[in-house]
């Protein structure tokens, strides 16, 4: 490229200089394409990523849950590659989120029984008489006198655990037992504090059957004494999620991609969600050159594995204005499951019954023109709300994505289309420690990031098929979620199978 020698143009050609040179390095005129987007993405450059992912987790005891070290690393490094780029506008959306984790012993008249707890229990140690709850604890007046200073034991059913324990604290119980109202062992939330009801005590869960066994002996007049130990952790945490927005592009018509950065406590997280936070970031570094249309906005979000809480605030925090520019919205949560399949979130409903916000039916369209040209069978995943795309359908924006399955057990069909092995889960590592680098399918990683560049390659060309139809009714209802976020009633859902 040539420099303009004219003095009297100096300011204008210096500039023009500049985006020239912007120009050829982030490919002004070669626009992004499905195919040349995904000719740029190389498996060595995700894995090289993912091997990074490891490395931040041993900064935590093998752990980049939220807060900790090793998830700040991977924010970390995430925005450092972007900002090198000069194609983003780069942010670490950072907040507090209050974080609880805990376990609890109880043992009673010389049994140590096993035992859960529910989140947000009060740390405590108490040994005192085991006392009978009437009925199911649902009201104040299932507590009598006698409950004060002892440990409550109280069923499981007909409302939530927190009003139970709530009210036995106000009768003054020094602890509680739940039990639960079928057979085997479970653990649950009570929900935040304060509530009007009354206050916490230290909780502890045990079986249906070590419950009856335990309320039929005081039943029948035996006096129990009983030790409960809630050791508990409860803090606020600051945590960041990493946005990036192409500099370029139409930035009324917004293609959103995300991935989770966090990992839960038990392992690195390599391939939940290690493997979407590879693959966007190795195509978010791959698009600079080239040129869009739309503008494309990468997220990686923390605190994904408590509650979907990043995405939460994020979508929580859009004004109106701001969601209306978000044309759409594509997640990559586990996508490189080592007995996995490759399941496109139904939003057309079609197979489940339940679709997303129209333009939802065209994503998944999208998909499916991929895996139809890449020669791969596509299966279909429901839209269970279970991972960051739920935030943005309760935003009424559309929202579609790819993954290969979490705990689910594949089928005989499933294995004679992809393989692996039927009767055991997609993940067999899902949410523990050996979810390693040994973890991944590199197969089912590249494919899918390739599934993913194709996807954003077309949306940042063309929006055609995805309809704007939200309206004011919507988006307050997303930012009602706010007032939720801070409370955190139901981050903790993942007792059961909430989420990926
Ligand atoms: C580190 O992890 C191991 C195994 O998961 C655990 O037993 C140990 O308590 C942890 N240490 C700390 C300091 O968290
Ligand atoms: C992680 O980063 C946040 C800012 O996002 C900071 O406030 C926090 O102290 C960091 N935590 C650790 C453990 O380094
Ligand atoms: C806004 O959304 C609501 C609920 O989806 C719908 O009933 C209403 O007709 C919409 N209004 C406009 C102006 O689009
Ligand atoms: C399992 C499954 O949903 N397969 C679908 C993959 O996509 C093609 C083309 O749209 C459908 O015909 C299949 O039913
Ligand atoms: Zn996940």
């Amino acid at each position: 490229m040539k420099l303009s020698l004219s003095v009297a143009l100096c300011l204008t050609s210096l500039a023009l200089a500049q985006e020239e040179a912007d120009a050829s390095r982030w490919g002004w005129n070669n626009y992004v394409s499905s195919k040349s987007l995904q000719k740029n993405i190389k498996l060595p450059n995700i894995l090289r990523h993912s091997h990074k992912l490891l490395e931040h987790s041993k900064l935590s005891n093998g752990t980049r849950a939220f807060g900790t070290k090793g998830h700040n690393a991977t924010a970390r490094y995430i925005k450092q590659l972007l900002d090198r780029t000069g194609y983003y506008n780069t942010e670490l959306q950072s907040f507090p989120f209050f974080a609880w984790s805990g376990t609890s012993k109880f043992s009673a008249d010389g049994k140590e029984y096993e035992t859960r707890t529910a989140t947000y229990g009060k740390a405590g140690e108490v040994t005192a008489p085991v006392v009978l709850a009437y009925a199911t604890g649902c009201l104040a007046a299932n507590f009598g006198p006698a409950i004060k200073g002892n440990i409550a034991l109280i069923k499981r059913g007909d409302c939530d655990l927190g009003l139970k324990v709530a009210h036995a604290g106000t009768a003054g119980a020094a602890g509680v037992i739940l039990y639960n109202n079928v057979p085997g062992s479970f653990s649950g939330t009570l929900g935040a504090s304060p509530r009007p009801e009354g206050p916490y005590t230290p909780v502890g869960s045990i079986s249906g059957e070590d419950g009856d066994a335990l309320a039929a002996s005081i039943a029948g007049g035996k006096a129990i004494v009983g030790t409960l130990i809630a050791n508990v952790v409860a803090e606020d945490r600051w945590s960041s999620n990493v946005i990036a927005t192409t500099k370029r592009g139409d930035q009324r018509n917004i293609v959103m991609a995300g991935a989770h950065s966090d990992s839960v406590p038990a392992g690195p997280g390599i391939n939940d969600d290690g493997s979407g936070t590879a693959g966007l970031l190795e195509l978010a570094l791959q698009l600079p050159k080239f040129q869009v249309r739309n503008a494309v906005r990468f997220a990686w979000w923390t605190a994904e594995e408590v509650g979907l809480v990043g995405s939460r605030y994020y979508t929580a925090h859009l004004t109106p204005a701001q969601n209306q520019k978000i044309a759409l919205y594509l997640n990559f949560d586990m996508i490189a499951s080592p007995n996995g399949g490759f399941f496109i979130l139904d939003g057309d409903g079609d197979t489940f019954g339940t679709s997303g916000p129209a333009g939802s039916d065209h994503i998944e369209q999208t998909f499916k023109d991929y895996f139809t040209s890449a020669k791969i069978q596509n299966g279909t995943a429901a839209f269970t709300g279970r991972s960051d795309y739920g935030p943005f359908l309760d935003a009424g924006i559309p929202a579609g994505g790819v993954n290969t399955g979490a705990e689910g057990i594949k089928t005989e069909q499933q294995a004679a289309w992809w393989g692996g092995k039927a009767g055991i889960a997609y993940d067999p590592c899902y949410h523990q420690a050996c979810d390693g680098i040994e973890n991944l399918d590199t197969n089912a990683l590249l494919v899918n990031t390739k599934a993913a560049g194709h996807a954003i390659a077309t949306y940042a060309n063309t929006l055609r098929g995805i309809p704007r139809t939200r309206n004011q009714t919507v988006t307050r209802r997303s930012s009602s979620l706010h007032s939720e976020l801070i409370g955190f009633d139901d981050g903790c859902k993942h007792d059961e199978d909430v989420k990926v």
